[in-house]
C-alpha cells in the first residue's frame, strides 16, 4: 500500500514573512500608470481557509442589506467588511504581512508605511459594476503617498469583475468630490474619453495575484455575470510620516473619525489603528 500524497503548504507566516523584491520596470511601471500587477504576491496561503474566515463576516453584511435588485449601485458593486485584522486572527496576519507592506513601500519609495485600514470585497454572484472613483478623495491625507493593495482570494474571471483603471490618471491628482455613484461613472467616464486616457479593462486574477493602485488612480470594477462570488482582499497603506489635513468633505470627516480615532488635521498617522508596517 502506498501513502496517501501530502500536498506541502508553507506556514502562512513564512509567507508573510519573507520579502518580495520588485524589479525596477515594476517600480517604473507604477509611477508612469498609477497601478501594476504582482502575481503571485500571495502563493502558498490558504485561500480556502481564508475564505471559510471571511465567510461570517460576509454573510452579515449581506443580510444587513435589502435583496441585490433594490440595493443602490453602491451597494451593488460589494459587500464591504472593514479592518478585518481587528476582528480574525487570520486576517490580522494577512493586513500587518510585512511581504505586503514590503511591496507597499517600494511601490512609493519609502522606508515604510503605516496601515490605513483593511477591507475585504466581495462582489456577489449578479453583483454590479464598481463606478469610476479616486479613493484618495475619500481620506483626509490629501498630500500624502497612499495606495492600496487588492488581492483576489479565489480564481476570478474578468467576468466576475476584477479591477479596471484609468492608466496614468493618478497625474491628474484630486479630480473632485465625486462619491461612488452613477454620478462619478458618468463623470469620469466623459473625463477618460476627453484626456484620451487608456482603460485597462478587467482581466483574470488567479487567488493570490495582486494589483497596487495609486490613491488618486481613477479605478472600478466590471460586474460579476457569473454564479460565483467575487472574494477579494485590500489593504490600504499610507507612507509613513504623512501628515493629516483638514478634512473638507462629509466622506472625510467620517474617515478621520473612524480609520484615524484621536487624531487631528496636521498630526502625523500613528493612531494605535495605524500600525507602522516596515519591510525589514
Ligand atoms: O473591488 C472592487 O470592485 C473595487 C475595489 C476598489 O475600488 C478599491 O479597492 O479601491
Amino acid at each position: 500500500m502506498t501513502a496517501k500524497p501530502t500536498v506541502e503548504r508553507p506556514d502562512p507566516q513564512q509567507v508573510y514573512d519573507t520579502p518580495w523584491p520588485l524589479d525596477v520596470a515594476t517600480v517604473d511601471q507604477f509611477g508612469r500608470d498609477g497601478h501594476v500587477r504582482v502575481p503571485g504576491l500571495g502563493a502558498g496561503l490558504d485561500f480556502c481557509s481564508l475564505r471559510n474566515e471571511l465567510a461570517p463576516f460576509a454573510e452579515s453584511a449581506n443580510h444587513r442589506l435589502a435583496p441585490m435588485p433594490q440595493r443602490s449601485t453602491y451597494d451593488r458593486a460589494f459587500l464591504q467588511m472593514f479592518n478585518l485584522w481587528r476582528a480574525n486572527a487570520a486576517f490580522e496576519r494577512f493586513t500587518l504581512a510585512r511581504r505586503f507592506a514590503g511591496v507597499a513601500a517600494q511601490l512609493l519609495g519609502v522606508p515604510a508605511v503605516r496601515l490605513y485600514h483593511d477591507q475585504a470585497l466581495v462582489k456577489q454572484a449578479g453583483g454590479g459594476h464598481t463606478p469610476w472613483h479616486q479613493d484618495q478623495r475619500y481620506w483626509p491625507l490629501d498630500g500624502a503617498r497612499t495606495l492600496t493593495m487588492w488581492m483576489a482570494l479565489i480564481d476570478c474571471t474578468p467576468e466576475m469583475g476584477t479591477m479596471r483603471f484609468a492608466t496614468g490618471s493618478h497625474a491628474l491628482g484630486d479630480i473632485g468630490p465625486l462619491p461612488i455613484s452613477d454620478e462619478s461613472e458618468a463623470f469620469l467616464s466623459a473625463l477618460i474619453d476627453r484626456e484620451g486616457l487608456q482603460v485597462c479593462p478587467p482581466v483574470a486574477m488567479a487567488a493570490g495575484d495582486a494589483s497596487f493602485h495609486d490613491g488618486w488612480v481613477v479605478h472600478g470594477g466590471g460586474p460579476n455575470t457569473t454564479t460565483v462570488a467575487r472574494e477579494a482582499m485590500t489593504v490600504i497603506y499610507v507612507e509613513d510620516g504623512a501628515r493629516i489635513t483638514e478634512p473638507d468633505s462629509p466622506e472625510r470627516r467620517l474617515d478621520l473619525a473612524v480609520w484615524l480615532p484621536g487624531q487631528q488635521p496636521g498630526d502625523p498617522v500613528d493612531s494605535p489603528v495605524n500600525p507602522r508596517l516596515a519591510a525589514n
